[in-house]
């Protein structure tokens, strides 16, 4: 069984959005039961047990079977591994459905978790004046080829893949923007991927997990 290690508690802003929920996620959507171990921010981060496991004292990571893996995209694809739902089996919808995961890994989050540092820790700095502008029209850039990409299928490639589950999630990072006014394409398909029964269960053991030990 996968053991997934994820942090014990992190601040509120950060309770949905730590990058452990898309591996709870996938591992919701796959139905695979989990068991979950929690790590400390702070020392115990950067312990030798922790750092064997993910070598920049982050989070997630999951162990299963002597394999021991980080970087949640990674972790993604491996779960995706023992389900059909997640990694097709038909060979072009597979490559396509991995392709999503690292565009969503490389070309979105890289710009969105820089509009979130800006906006979550560096919002009254005199220099966000002139980045953040910038910042957010990369990321309008980005939204608005990512909902033509889209188009009118409910999910990038019309059936529900570990892409859609890694892009979704991805997309959360901006929700306390109010940018998908302007994409309402994406806006329903965030809509509709976080109705999923997995990502509800998947959110719902995280917040759960942060509750109990705050
Ligand atoms: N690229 C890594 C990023 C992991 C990451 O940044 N995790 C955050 C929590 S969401 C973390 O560990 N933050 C604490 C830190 O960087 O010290 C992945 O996708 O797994």
């Amino acid at each position: 069984m996968i053991t997934l290690t994820t942090f014990a508690w992190v601040p509120d802003f950060a309770a949905p959005l730590m990058r452990a929920f898309r591996v709870r996620w996938a591992l919701e959507e796959a139905g695979l039961p989990y068991n979950v171990r929690t790590v400390t921010l702070g020392p115990e981060q950067k312990s030798p047990e922790h750092l064997a496991r993910q070598p920049f004292g982050q989070a997630p990571a999951i162990e299963e079977d002597g394999l021991v893996l980080f970087e949640s995209g990674a972790i993604a694809l491996y779960i995706g591994e023992k389900s059909e739902k997640l990694l097709p089996r038909d060979r072009i919808a597979r490559e396509r459905a991995t392709a999503w995961v690292f565009a969503a890994l490389n070309s979105i989050e890289t710009w969105a978790l820089q509009l979130g540092i800006i906006d979550f820790f560096h919002a009254k700095e005199e220099s966000t004046k002139e980045r953040r502008p910038q910042v957010e029209k990369l990321v309008r850039e980005r939204l608005g080829q990512l909902e033509n990409a889209l188009g009118d299928k409910d999910y990038l490639e019309g059936e529900f893949s570990v892409g859609d589950l890694m892009m979704a999630d991805v997309l959360r990072i901006l929700d306390h923007t109010g940018i998908f006014q302007d994409f309402p394409g994406l806006s329903a398909y965030k809509q509709r991927c976080a109705a999923r029964p997995a990502f509800q269960r998947a959110m719902t053991a995280q917040l759960e997990g942060f509750r109990k030990a705050a």
